[in-house]
């Protein structure tokens, strides 16, 4: 039987790869080993001729992106870190000293506290660039990264100074391309001429229940043609002359995207024999693992073997070649710093996450006014004058700008776009899911990115959104429109349950502002996360702009909530809770209230998120225990309110769909008015 040793050293490389995924695989008894095992020589060629990628210095802000969007193939991106020895750093980019990917962990794989996990997780193990597994979203992000990679060339590149020029690889299958997502997101990445992304195609005509004729026979490389990219073919993607060929034809400075169309065979087992489904994202099996192993010259008991030849031979490529790249970037940036000493401190805190100084200074404060302004306007205001003083803060709406108060209209903000990279105004078209994903890839490389859609289309988004709270990136959401309170468009525009839908997606802070100050203030709590996206739930219809010497000040907002209108005796006979739009009408019933004697305190609740987050302290002087008497608004369904309103609380919002009608009529209609939510609470009182 041959040794290892007697292959060459490329081929050893990738048969290293595939016997790790395959006992890991086997030791986890599940997982995908088939297309770690087919893509091998592609993850090899990429990494060890490709990449320019420090190792030593995972965050390096100019290097070179490997997405891998099958994120089912996740021990092809684990085996590679392993070779590669990329080193496990802090948030900062401090390395901890381990790697990100030991041996161990690859044991350990898909189990309690490895830094395999079953899909890779950013964050949890340096040199995941993106956490991938619901197919389709890697690819989409992979446009952020794009758009952010262009983005930052056309602000901070200067002549002589080529300081961002990275290249974003994404690594995809059949289901990344059969998923919507990746329409939307080549589409808009075509039409933006994203020269420096490519997408390479594992197109092995397999996905879960079989061949792909099943449900797939489109013409990708015309599809795609089609887009504006540049398609190449790899007939064989054991070929790495092939391969090599096909991924220099990417130029990343170049005015197309491209897409590499690779032919592979998935793995299962020793590659002599006929591919199957059945045995499609299973391990192999002892004995066909020591058969393949077989076939490979390998040893057929090894487990986890590592030829030390081959991490030399990952030493001398990517582990010499990303380090000179690094570090010839490093004394081109400390040149760069001395010239342009502002951009330099630009791109200084963009790399750690900070804002500028003084960031917030131009948030406006609105008077009291009864006629009042929508929170859209009054966040159209607010997120100019707080874009205006951080450069780096772009984004954009699905088509919906002018109704989402979105646009930045300062004269410098521009609109990005094929011919002007410098642009912060994103245009996305009606891509909702793709401006989600493609708002996380702006995150990913430091931006930070605001996306505006109709509430009601949160859904089209959410898998986006969950993934960004998944990765704890700082992406605002600016869903306007949001509540019956839209009107006339009727129930298929007018949400109902997506604030609640959006609540329950742990880490994301939703936000429902309750007029134009508690918005300003939405704005500074929003924009100092740093780990959570935030999403803003505004009105179309104007609210009133409270009076803040009669009531609070909005600065309460930080706390989730807060006695807006204090009970003319304490304990209160009864708390009104509101959010949003519904605070008003709490006021407007703390009113009708007191005619009959009955002291409500109102309390603005804006954020869930906020105020679980706040001493147990503050939230039991904001909710009393001993105050059973309750009543909860918001023009949503009741789904979750029980937690504030305890057993003999009462909540008044919707039940079902909205209706067709002006916005007044109704809330009327629906019985979101002041003299419901009085009776609500003499009810909950137990006097009706
Ligand atoms: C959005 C989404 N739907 C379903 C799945 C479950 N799933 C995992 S892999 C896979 C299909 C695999 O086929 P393909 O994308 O061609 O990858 P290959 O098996 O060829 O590597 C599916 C449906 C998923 N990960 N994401
Ligand atoms: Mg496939």
């Amino acid at each position: 039987m041959a040794e290892p040793h007697t292959c060459s050293i490329e081929q050893l490389a990738i048969n290293t790869i595939r016997t790790l995924s395959m006992d890991a695989v086997e030791a986890a008894k599940s997982g995908h080993p088939g297309t770690p095992m087919a893509l091998a020589p592609v993850g090899y060629v990429i990494f060890n001729e490709i990449l320019r990628y420090d190792p030593t210095h995972p965050l390096w802000v100019n290097r070179d992106r490997f997405v891998l969007s099958c994120g089912h193939a996740s021990m092809l991106l684990y085996s590679l870190l392993h070779l590669a020895q990329v080193q496990q750093v802090d948030e900062n980019g401090r390395p901890t000293g381990e790697l990100a990917v030991p041996l161990e962990h690859i044991r350990q794989f898909r189990q309690l506290h490895s830094r395999c996990p079953g899909h890779p997780e950013y964050r949890h193990t340096s040199g995941v660039e993106v956490t991938t597994g619901p197919l389709g979203q890697g690819v989409g992000t992979s446009v952020g990264m794009a758009i952010a990679g262009k983005w930052l060339a056309a602000r901070y590149n200067r002549p002589g100074f080529d300081l961002f020029n990275y290249g974003i690889y994404v690594l995809c299958s059949d289901g990344d391309l059969m998923e919507g997502i990746s329409s939307e997101a080549a589409s808009l990445a075509g039409h933006l001429k994203l020269g420096n992304l490519c997408w390479i195609y594992d197109d092995n005509q397999i996905t879960i229940e079989g061949h792909t004729s099943l449900a797939f026979s489109e013409d990708v490389a015309t599809r795609f043609q089609a887009y504006g990219w540049d398609v190449y073919r790899v007939g064989d993607v054991n070929d790495l002359d092939s391969l090599r060929n096909a991924l220099k034809r990417f130029n990343p400075a170049g005015e197309r995207p491209t897409l590499i169309i690779v032919k592979s065979i998935i793995a299962w087992g020793a590659p002599n024999k006929q591919n199957t489904h059945e045995a499609h994202g299973a391990p192999l099996g002892e004995e066909e693992i020591r058969l393949t192993k077989q076939f490979y010259g390998w040893p057929v008991d090894a487990k986890f073997l590592v030829p030390p030849e081959v991490l030399e031979h990952f030493r001398q490529g990517i582990g010499t070649r990303g380090p000179q790249f690094r570090e010839q970037w490093e004394s081109l940036f400390a040149k760069y710093a001395q010239s342009y000493p502002q951009e330099a401190e630009e791109i200084r805190k963009i790399t750690s996450g900070e804002l500028p100084e003084a960031w917030d200074r131009d948030i406006p404060t609105f008077p009291a006014d009864a006629k009042g302004l929508a929170t859209r306007a009054s966040s159209g205001k607010v997120l100019n004058a707080v874009a205006k003083r951080i450069p780096w803060m772009i984004g954009g709406s699905a088509d919906l700008a002018p109704s989402n108060n979105t646009l930045l209209t300062f004269p410098e903000a521009g609109h990005f776009a094929a011919n002007n990279y410098a642009g912060r105004n994103l245009h996305y078209g009606i891509r909702e899911h793709a401006m989600g994903a493609i708002s996380n890839g702006l995150a990913l490389c430091g931006l930070r990115p605001y996306a505006g859609t109709f509430l009601v289309f949160s859904d089209y988004m959410r898998p986006a959104i969950r993934l960004a709270a998944l990765m704890e990136l700082p992406v605002l959401h600016i869903f306007t429109h949001d509540s019956i309170g839209v009107g006339e468009d009727g129930p298929t525009h007018q949400p109902v349950e997506h604030v609640a839908a959006l609540r329950a997606i742990p880490h994301l802070v939703v936000i429902r502002p309750a007029d134009a100050n508690e918005v300003a203030e939405a704005y500074r709590v929003a924009l100092r996360m740093r780990r959570n996206p935030v999403a803003l739930i505004l009105t179309r219809q104007n609210l009133p702009t409270l009076d803040r010497s009669q009531y609070a000040s909005a600065a309460g907002l930080a706390c989730g909530a807060y006695i807006l209108a204090e009970a003319s005796k304490l304990p209160p006979d009864v708390i009104l809770i509101g959010t949003g739009s519904e605070v008003a009408v709490c006021l407007a019933a703390r009113e009708l209230l007191a005619q009959d004697g009955i002291a409500a305190r109102v309390v603005s609740m804006p954020s869930w998120e906020l105020f679980e987050s706040q001493p147990e302290e503050y939230r039991r002087s904001v909710l009393p225990p001993e105050v059973a008497a309750r009543v909860a608004v918001e023009a949503g369904i009741a789904q979750g309110w029980e937690r504030y309103l305890g057993p003999k609380g009462i909540f008044v919002g919707m039940k079902g769909f909205g209706a067709s009608a002006p916005a007044g009529v109704l809330m009327k209609h629906f019985g979101i008015t002041p003299e419901n939510v009085a009776a609500a609470a003499k009810k909950s009182l137990g006097q009706a």
